[in-house]
């Protein structure tokens, strides 16, 4: 088995060299299908291994812009469209200077198995680009967004492919991206999630992935009879994954201590109230500061050039990028009593630290089913634009709280092992199944 998963993946980095994340992304999937596979030849005569760590189309593009002082930029737009078997191509856009192909493949493979944890129609798909919008005026943002939309939308639509949010894009750029979607295309459809309230937008989308993060991990406590009452939770990031985790948190009893930006983290051991939340809404979303305001607001720490994993904690919410918890970050958190981890990110612990939550037997619930709440919701907000209805908050956040349920009882099916639970397999697993019975289904697309 070893071999067989070596020998695959020596193939793939021989493929898609220095594509680094997007060879790990592989490697935790793999591990996990593979002696499924080798139990079920249809999955092997059909090679569809192979398959799915293909993409269906990768689409990188010019996006050229201006900005305020008239100078010419020109940044590198990407669509990766992954799998279609379930549904058209779905997943969030990010901008950020790190974005490169390699990036983006991880998260459209990621994103194929989470959207097919949540149970809805859809594929999956990421894309993005190297533009960074720290520092630039609503201006440079609306003329990069233009821009990157004008090539865009020959490859996207309600049917085929419907972007949303990642890091780097929440409702201002959803905004400027659909406002020139609909004036090239002349047609007003669910092209886009993640839009506002007045035009199309789906209640609890902002919130989806935060609370579906903090509904999933309330279901890995209830395996070991705890709830979140009392509950020190770290969380990292200040987005949107990151607010509405802590939002959360703080309603179900927990007490949330920590929140970070690129610079740094603060750690508020009195908790991180409504009220403060309002001032982090307000400085991140509105201001667009940086955190160390909030400690010199509320007196508390505020550590440069740090992860707050250094905290000591109950519970941890990796809610800002990739690759964010090191092997030793899990060595201090598993000897500091910490005893779950759910990632509102994508992939942000490396696979050394994952083995320690492992070993630990701590609870550890993967990215793609704990952040999955976020893409459901969006696909809730395609059938809302399809039916040209909006469904009411109470409706939207207990079809949340649903589907997080649902998925966890996918993870303890597919993961159990005794007493344990391995999320990682579950998940793994779980998604897997479907999208290849789909393949099989469809014959050799
Ligand atoms: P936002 O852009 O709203 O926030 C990102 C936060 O993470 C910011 O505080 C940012 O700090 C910090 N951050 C980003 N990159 C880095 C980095 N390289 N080093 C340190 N800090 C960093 O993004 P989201 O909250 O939407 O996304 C956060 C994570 O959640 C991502 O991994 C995303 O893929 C995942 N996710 C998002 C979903 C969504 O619906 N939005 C759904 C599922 C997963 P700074 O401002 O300094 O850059
Ligand atoms: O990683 C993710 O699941 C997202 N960024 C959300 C994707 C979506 O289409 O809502």
């Amino acid at each position: 088995m070893q071999k067989k998963i070596k020998d695959f993946m020596t193939e793939l980095v021989k493929k898609n060299p220095g594509e680094t994340e997007f060879h790990q992304a592989v490697q935790e999937v793999v591990e996990s299908v593979m002696p499924f596979i080798e139990k079920n030849p249809k999955y092997q005569e059909a090679k569809i291994l192979d398959r799915i760590v293909e993409p269906e189309r990768v689409i990188m593009f010019r996006v050229p812009w201006q900005d305020d002082k008239g100078e010419v930029q020109v940044n590198r737009g990407f669509r990766i469209e992954m799998n279609s078997a379930l549904g058209p191509y779905k997943g969030g856009l990010r901008l950020h200077p790190s974005v490169y192909l390699g990036i983006l493949k991880f998260l459209a493979f990621e994103q194929v198995f989470k959207n097919s944890l949540t149970t809805l129609p859809m594929g999956g798909g990421k894309g993005g680009s190297d533009f960074d919008p720290k520092g630039k005026s609503d201006n440079e943002v609306m003329r990069f967004c233009q821009s990157f939309m004008t090539e865009l939308q020959r490859h996207i639509g309600p049917d085929t492919d419907v972007p949303a949010g990642d890091i780097g894009v929440g409702g201002r750029e959803i905004g400027f991206m659909f406002g020139q979607y609909k004036r090239l295309r002349n047609e007003f459809t669910g092209v886009l999630t993640g839009k506002a309230l007045s035009w199309g937008g789906s209640l609890i989308r902002s919130e989806a992935t935060g609370y579906g993060c903090v509904y999933f991990a309330e279901e890995m406590l209830k395996t070991r009879g705890e709830s979140f009452k009392g509950k020190v939770c770290a969380v990292s990031g200040s987005g949107n994954v990151a607010q509405y985790t802590v939002e959360k948190l703080f309603q179900l009893g927990a007490k949330p201590v920590t929140l970070s930006d690129s610079n740094g983290y603060i750690h508020d051991p009195d908790g991180i109230s409504e009220q403060k939340l309002e001032f982090v809404m307000e400085l991140k979303n509105v201001k667009r500061g940086r955190i160390k305001e909030y400690a010199a607001k509320y007196n508390c720490k505020y550590v440069e050039g740090r992860w707050p994993w250094e905290v000591k904690c109950d519970c941890v919410f990796p809610s800002a990028t990739q690759n964010e918890i090191h092997e030793s970050d899990a060595e201090q958190l598993v000897k500091n009593g910490c005893m779950l981890v759910a990632e509102g990110a994508n992939m942000p612990t490396l696979p050394e630290a994952i083995k320690i939550f492992q070993q630990a037997k701590i609870l550890y619930g993967p990215g793609k089913a704990s952040n999955a709440g976020g893409v459901a919701i969006s696909g809730l907000e395609m059938s809302q634009n399809s039916l040209r209805l909006s469904w009411s908050r109470e409706e939207m956040d207990e079809r949340l709280h649903d589907i997080m349920v649902k998925i966890h009882d996918t993870c303890v099916k597919y993961g159990k092992d005794g007493k344990h639970i391995d999320y990682v397999k579950g998940a793994n697993l779980g998604g897997f199944v479907k999208v290849a019975d789909a393949m099989l289904d469809q014959g050799l697309v």
